[in-house]
């Protein structure tokens, strides 16, 4: 009943053009692999305030944003999906988050690896 409301009222800003949203697409590359990912990436975006449409394809790896820039940012969103373990261009995801992901959603990171703790000084 409650969303019946809310989709009508939906309905009628739409139709009569009152919005002072700034809508912008927003695209960029989320790293993922299966449709787990998808629906983990897509949630994770459509939670940022300001946000109304969020997808992810799964060949391309790009993600779509619809979003009002007055409210978010491209910035955001990928700060959001990174902190649910998807490395994005502007935000890589911790570890910890990265390494709690299942074992089909632990996409490749070996392109993007920073172990400079390794010096190298393997022999003794
Ligand atoms: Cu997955």
């Amino acid at each position: 009943m409650k969303n019946k409301i809310l989709s009508f009222v939906a309905l009628v800003l739409f139709g009569t053009g009152v919005t002072f949203a700034q809508e912008k697409t927003e695209k960029f590359e989320v790293k993922g692999n299966c449709g787990m990912c998808e629906t983990r990436i897509e949630k994770a975006a459509q939670n940022v305030k300001g946000v109304s449409s969020a997808d992810w394809d799964k060949k391309t790896k790009m993600l779509e944003v619809k979003l009002d820039a007055s409210v978010t940012s491209a910035d955001k969103v990928q700060k959001a999906v990174a902190a649910f373990g998807h490395d994005t261009p502007l935000h890589k995801a911790g570890d910890s988050v990265y390494n709690k992901l299942p074992g089909c959603c632990k996409y490749d990171r070996t392109s993007s690896k920073k172990d400079s703790e390794d010096h190298g000084n393997h022999q003794h």
